[in-house]
């Protein structure tokens, strides 16, 4: 019995070590009001594995909550330059 519970909590803790969360921030460049922000935004809920996108077209920058099983920086900024906007090197970053 003891070992079954073992078996479970080790193959819970690998799900989640695979499937991990991540907060990425990337500047924004060209976008001049809220209109522009809301459209960045919706482009990056559109991507698979996003779960949230925050976009500020004062800061311009988006900061995206996603899925690294399933997405990946690269897709959220072909998702951004789709729009017409700059996504910025990730150099710039932190
Ligand atoms: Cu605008």
């Amino acid at each position: 019995m003891k070992s079954i519970v073992i078996f479970l909590v080790v193959l819970l803790m690998a799900a989640v070590a695979t499937a991990k969360e991540v907060t990425i921030e990337i500047k924004v460049s060209g976008m001049t009001c809220q209109a522009c922000a809301v459209s960045v935004q919706k482009s990056l809920e559109k991507v698979e594995g996003v779960k949230r996108a925050d976009v500020s077209s004062d800061k311009g920058l988006a900061t995206v909550v996603y899925d690294d099983a399933n997405a990946n920086e690269q897709q959220l900024r072909d998702a951004i330059d789709k729009t017409g906007f700059k996504a910025q090197p990730a150099k710039e970053q932190k």
